[in-house]
């Protein structure tokens, strides 16, 4: 069958946790970055909604990120074994989802960002953590969201705790067992073999960043 091209900003940025999933369930990928805001500028109008990442697959194409993730993860079986483990997978993505919202604003393009550092430290990441971390543990011996089962939650959760080490450097060792799991999935197979290939884009955003490729590259696994 066809392989997948996405098209999307060439960076981790939103898509990272669709590559991890294409690793573990060994898919063959293909890139087709857009490094030019000027030929965005012209594509832009031509896309479904004004935005990417566009994945392609032969005649098909999908957008629409969490549609894509999502339907890849049903496709490879990276949704649990029932409907109540789906549910639990699905509120761990939105968790996720909602922490990436509340600290995004503060991180990415943020001029002010060596002045907001302090806040997010010390009062808006504590909570995220704390309660992402109960959710983690609560009735399960992991070392996964789902105990035993890999599942698109993982791919997710460790996208986001990955993104935000080295702007918060610190503060993932405070919470001991979302550190176990990064440090987990980050050994896996081919996660390791992927992480450390130069496949990865070393940014996690374009070079729009005032906080530049320094803070957000200076912690590769
Ligand atoms: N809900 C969409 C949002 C996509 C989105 O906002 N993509 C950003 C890049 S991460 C984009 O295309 N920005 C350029 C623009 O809006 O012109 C999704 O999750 O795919």
């Amino acid at each position: 069958s066809a392989v997948p091209v996405i098209r999307y900003f060439a960076c981790r940025g939103r898509v990272e946790p669709l590559r991890l999933l294409f690793v573990e369930a060994g898919v063959t990928w293909k890139e087709n970055s857009l490094t030019d805001p000027k030929d965005w500028a012209q594509e832009k109008g031509q896309t479904p909604f004004g935005s990417l990442p566009i994945v392609t697959v032969g005649d098909k194409q999908y957008t629409q990120t969490m549609a894509i993730i999502r339907h890849y993860a049903n496709e490879h079986n990276f949704f649990g074994n029932d409907s109540e483990e789906r549910l639990r997978a699905d509120i761990m993505v939105e968790a996720v989802l909602d922490a990436q919202e509340k600290l995004a604003s503060k991180y990415y393009w943020n001029p002010n960002w060596e002045t907001d550092r302090k806040d997010v430290e010390e009062k808006l990441l504590p909570p995220l953590y704390e309660n992402i971390q109960r959710f983690f543990k609560k009735d399960n011996q992991g070392p996964w969201v789902l105990g035993q089962t890999l599942s698109v939650a993982d791919f997710m959760l460790w996208c986001f705790l990955d993104l935000m080490r080295p702007f918060v450097p610190g503060q993932l060792p405070k919470y001991q067992e979302l550190a176990k799991f990064h440090q987990d999935f980050s050994t896996r197979e081919k996660i390791a073999e992927y992480l450390h290939s130069d496949k990865r884009y070393k940014n996690h955003t374009i070079t729009l960043s005032p906080v530049g490729g320094t803070p957000e590259t200076s912690a590769q696994p």
